[in-house]
């Protein structure tokens, strides 16, 4: 009828209510104060920053609520294929500041806002994170979400609404990493719409019958309910607003009445509360997989609710399910929703009773897998009893989607039983395990790595046997990306500002085409631009070290290079190399007269990070940066050359204050470790330069900005294999092989700076088998040190390196990576909201 979408009633009516917001400043003043009156139901005359906060929040949210209703309406009415992005992890941050830009608010609001007698920048610090995510893996799908967005594109995306967030990281006296909770909903969120309305009901446990070859029927067990929250996502310059769905857990009944009434309390609650705990937090691991049951079932209520709801809005379309693909795509970000995978199987076997050549053809143009590590710990695999206990019709199905594909693999190779073993989705031993990487790779359409030496790793290491059978036009590359609008507009407004007036075109212009930015290379000769450009640097340092004088009570000097590696603390990131290269610059310093030390570059070293909580040695590295810390900063003969901070609980906004106040950024992973990075993008944006090993995407970073712009150092990739192998079989005594790093370690084991023998563990670590090859790279990293100061030495220079850095960054917008998986995956399109009648 075309009509199905329009009101009841008159519709003049309702087109005089669905007016949208006014967004004059009058308006908005007006309608801070109406929800201070009614949705806070607070007094004006005691109102605080935080109440503020909470009322302007409810304000710009009236603003994403109409854009987000208009772009659904027009998807619903447009009718296009729509891509899902399934990840467990979204990490981002704060909302406020990103919304006000996104919707051109800013200024507007910060006129309001100061009417009403409070600042901008007040306000906005009173927002907590929402730290759903690790690191890098949950960061690239929050940037991608708002590129999704701002490329008007139907993505949504679904994860879970984890209570707790990443633990809050504080340092103890002595240095020790603590956890403490991240309550971040205990202010009630302004960011989500609850959708009590929107449930599913998830099963697990019981028991599964097969009915025939492929159908089956499982039953029994616990049933746990699946709630919708949505997080609006709007676009930066258009009224496209996406969709972040995030399912809360919660009991089917209550609790059971039968055991209540029995006066049998603790079991009446022990069901509801084991529902409850699937989203109550976030596992705080990054690159390792542990096998815990709460952490598997988080991934398959995720993946069935998502995947319910995903076929439940293709069904009112009321087209038939070999269609699916046609309008649906699902992109697996990493192997967390590989469940999804024999879920589908299901549904369409079980449910649908399709067959099994059926199912397999739409699950396999569905799916998409990206892997973004290729570390051994982190590959996911889940012991086959744990699965069998849990998903028991899942198990069946992996049985036969790995029944029918080694069969496939055994007509292509006949023979080759090594191969049949390499690649079954089972791994043989005690107990059985299934491969999700496997699993993954073979139910999707494409799989692709996040940087091009990283998907060649994965071609040619752990998914070679995949690339010979199914051949290499499956297997691609997909560099990631960064969102010029937090990443650079957000966070260095002056920078941002200097770019827009020196570029001559309006900032929604570059910021949409960030390959814009070479525009500003003809300006590294022009000498006026050259010292705005370093002026702003410099408030962005000084901004820097007033908040660590403020949050830690520290001062920072701020005539000084500052140097930063900010990241999760794992070894083969490798933070204990920048320690001890610390180490070394301080004996180096000590050893010299106070004349020559005046030669020095004076240098402030920062990181920051957290560790798994259960990664000894990476919170053995902590412990040690901050004893050295302590000891280095508290030295009369070398503070005025180098101070060391270790700035406690890394999160999205402090990378927001660090990031544009470097000089210098490290990113010095072993070779062939480290997949992607997107810090290093970030950096390079906000005109910091780099000092790197050559992997990841530092690599094409070099190759934008030019190798004379970076800073490389350490063994190639193709080396590492061939150094480990000398460890192991030839090694060479540390004093002999590398003594200025053997000089470092010795004063560590003899207490320099903290109890002798403490790091022990972590030294032996290098003393041992050197996994990571601190001990082959050790004398190339302090030799790149030495050229990074001698550059900084040459102030002109190095700000004419900073440029042409900022210049070339326009590749790793998150908008190119976001429409590469567009067009070359999912074949969706952007589908902007026209403007309203
Ligand atoms: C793996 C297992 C559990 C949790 C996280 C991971 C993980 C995180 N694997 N890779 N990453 C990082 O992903 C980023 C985004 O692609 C990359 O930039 C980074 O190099 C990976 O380490």
């Amino acid at each position: 009828t075309g009509k199905e979408h329009w009101p009841r009633g008159e519709e003049e009516v309702w087109q005089a209510g669905l007016r949208g917001v006014d967004q004059d400043v009058p308006s908005i003043t007006k309608s801070i104060v109406n929800h201070v009156q009614t949705s806070l139901a607070r007094q004006a005359y005691n109102l605080d920053d935080l109440g503020a906060y909470q009322a302007a929040a409810l304000s710009v949210r009236d603003n994403l609520l109409v854009n987000w209703n208009e772009t659904q309406l027009n998807y619903t009415r447009k009718n296009p294929k729509r891509a899902y992005y399934l990840s467990l992890e979204f990490l981002m941050g704060r909302t406020l500041d990103n919304a006000l830009l996104n919707l051109g608010l800013k200024e507007q609001y910060r006129d309001g806002i100061k009417k009403l007698g409070f600042s901008v920048e007040d306000i906005l610090d009173k927002e907590r994170d929402a730290a759903l995510g690790n690191g890098g893996l949950g960061r690239l799908a929050a940037c991608y979400l708002d590129s999704g967005s701002s490329t008007e594109l139907p993505l949504w995306g679904y994860g879970l609404r984890y209570k707790y967030g990443i633990f809050q990281q504080l340092i103890s006296p002595e240095g020790n990493q603590l956890e403490a909770p991240d309550p971040w909903l205990d202010n009630q969120n302004p960011w989500e719409l609850p959708r009590l309305d929107v449930t599913y009901e998830v099963r697990f446990y019981g028991h599964a019958e097969r009915l025939s070859d492929s159908r089956g029927v499982w039953q029994g067990g616990q049933e746990v309910l699946a709630v919708a929250y949505d997080v609006m996502i709007p676009g930066y310059g258009t009224k496209n607003t996406n969709n972040l769905r995030l399912w809360e857990s919660k009991p089917k009944r209550g609790f059971d009445l039968n055991s209540f009434n029995a006066g049998n309390y603790e079991a009446a609650v022990a069901s509801s509360n084991s529902a409850d705990a699937i989203t109550s937090v976030l596992y705080p691991n990054d690159h390792t997989s542990f096998g815990k049951e709460l952490r598997l079932k988080q991934q398959y209520f995720w993946t069935a609710a998502s995947l319910a709801d995903i076929i439940r809005r293709f069904k009112q379309q009321g087209k038939p399910l070999k269609e699916l693909p046609d309008f649906v795509a699902i992109q697996l970000n990493d192997t967390h929703p590989t469940l999804a995978i024999p879920e589908l199987m299901r549904i369409l076997l079980d449910e649908e009773d399709l067959n099994w050549e059926q199912a397999w053809s739409i699950v396999t143009n569905v799916f998409f897998y990206t892997n973004h590590t290729v570390l051994p710990e982190a590959l996911e695999k889940w012991p086959v009893p744990l699965i069998e206990h849990v998903l028991p019709r899942h198990l069946q199905i992996i049985y036969d989607i790995n029944l029918f594909f080694l069969q496939a693999v055994e007509r292509k190779f006949p023979g080759d039983r090594d191969r049949l073993a390499r690649m079954s989705l089972i791994e043989e031993g005690q107990p059985k395990q299934v491969r999700m990487a496997h699993l993954a790779a073979i139910g999707s359409r494409k799989v692709n790595g996040v940087a091009e030496l990283h998907s060649d790793l994965v071609r040619t290491t752990i998914l070679k046997d995949f690339v010979e059978f199914e051949g290499s036009s499956k297997y691609s590359n997909v560099t990631n990306g960064i969102t010029p609008r937090r990443w650079l507009d957000q966070c260095n407004p002056e920078l941002s500002d200097l770019i827009t007036k020196t570029l001559k075109l309006d900032k929604v212009v570059w910021l949409k085409d960030l390959t814009k930015l070479d525009g500003l290379l003809e300006f590294t000769e022009d000498a006026a631009f050259r010292k705005e450009w370093a002026a702003i640097k410099q408030r962005n340092k000084e901004r820097l070290a007033n908040y660590v004088q403020t949050t830690l009570g520290l001062t920072v000097r701020t005539d000084a290079m500052f140097d930063v590696q900010i990241k999760r603390l794992h070894e083969y990131k490798r933070q204990t190399l920048n320690i001890l290269g610390v180490i070394h610059r301080y004996l180096t310093l000590k050893g010299q007269s106070p004349e020559e030390r005046k030669k020095a570059n004076p240098r402030v070293v920062f990181f920051a990070g957290k560790a798994a909580p259960a990664y000894y040695i990476a919170k053995l590295t902590i412990r040690l940066i901050v004893n050295v810390a302590r000891v280095i900063n508290a030295d009369p003969d070398t503070k005025d050359y180098l101070q060391l901070y270790f700035l406690p609980d890394y999160s999205v906004s402090l990378a927001e204050v660090l990031i544009p106040a470097s000089d210098i950024s490290q990113h010095i992973s072993t070779a062939g470790t480290e997949a992607s990075g997107t810090s290093n993008m970030k950096f390079c944006l906000n005109g910091g330069l780099l000092l790197g090993t050559v992997d990841g995407a530092n690599i094409e970073i070099a190759e934008e900005v030019g190798e004379s712009n970076v800073f490389f150092f350490g063994h190639l990739t193709p080396a590492v294999e061939d150094l480990r192998y000398q460890h192991l079989y030839h090694p060479v005594p540390l004093e002999e092989k590398c003594p200025t790093l053997h000089r470092v370690l010795e004063q560590v084991s003899a207490g320099l700076f903290d109890d002798a023998d403490i790091y022990e563990p972590l030294l032996n670590t290098i003393r041992q088998n050197d996994y990571y090859l601190l001990t082959d790279d050790f004398d190339s990293y302090i030799a790149a040190l030495a050229m990074v100061d001698e550059a900084y030495a040459d102030k002109e220079e190095w700000t004419k390196k900073s440029i042409r850095t900022t210049a070339k960054m326009g590749k790793f917008s998150s908008d190119r990576a976001i429409l590469d998986y567009a067009e070359s995956f999912w074949n969706i399109e952007p589908i902007p909201v026209t403007a309203k009648k």
